[in-house]
């Protein structure tokens, strides 16, 4: 049975993590394998500590249309390879949710992804992202800081990470001869 939210304040430290929060995400690269493009990167960072990727802070509500859930993430900076840290990314399984994200540090791309077309938008302290219905989404940290950002998603939302484990992104974020670089996955 799920119960009525009360009314409710939170707030966001300086290092991003939303308190209170019901329920903490920590993603280490053993928990990403095979995303990323560079096979023996990810081996080389397994070995060597498995560095921790992301960190969710949300405050979960019932799982209805109605709900509203906040929650932040600190996307830490770092590379496997030449692909930036990253989100696993998702498809809300209920594909019609969208959701929205706002930057509060750092500098970062949220990679949107439907039917073959693909979006790269920058994230970075004061964006607003819409992601619509039907559209995955992803965020990479480009730069040398945290990437720390708020997201609103409705309740009865869900993550859908198979789809993107079986099809990936259409595109990736690398850092390739000094420079911050988007490409097809397909020509990486
Ligand atoms: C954002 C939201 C969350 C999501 C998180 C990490 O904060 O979209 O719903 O969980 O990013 O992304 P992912 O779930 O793809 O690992
Ligand atoms: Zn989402």
């Amino acid at each position: 049975m799920s119960v009525t939210p009360r009314p409710l304040t939170a707030t966001i430290d300086g290092r991003g993590e939303l308190s209170p929060a019901t329920s903490t995400v920590r993603r280490h690269v053993s928990q990403m394998r095979g995303m990323y493009l560079d096979a023996d990167a990810e081996a080389a960072a397994l070995r060597d500590g498995d560095p921790l990727v992301y960190e969710v802070y949300q405050y979960d509500m019932p799982a209805s249309v109605g709900e509203l859930i906040p929650c932040t993430t600190v996307l830490h900076p770092g590379r496997i390879g030449e692909e930036f840290f990253m989100t696993k990314g998702h498809y809300h399984e209920r594909r019609d949710r969208a959701e929205v994200y706002y930057g509060l540090q750092g500098e970062g791309r949220l990679v949107l992804a439907r039917e073959g077309a693909a979006e790269v938008v920058a994230l970075s302290a004061g964006t607003v992202a819409y992601v619509p219905p039907f559209w995955a989404h992803r965020t990479v940290n480009v730069g040398e800081t945290p990437l720390v950002f708020l997201a609103v998603y409705h309740g009865d939302a869900g993550h859908d990470y198979a789809t993107i484990e079986t099809d990936g992104f259409p595109r990736v974020v690398l850092w390739r001869d000094g420079a911050i670089e988007v490409l097809s996955r397909d020509e990486a």
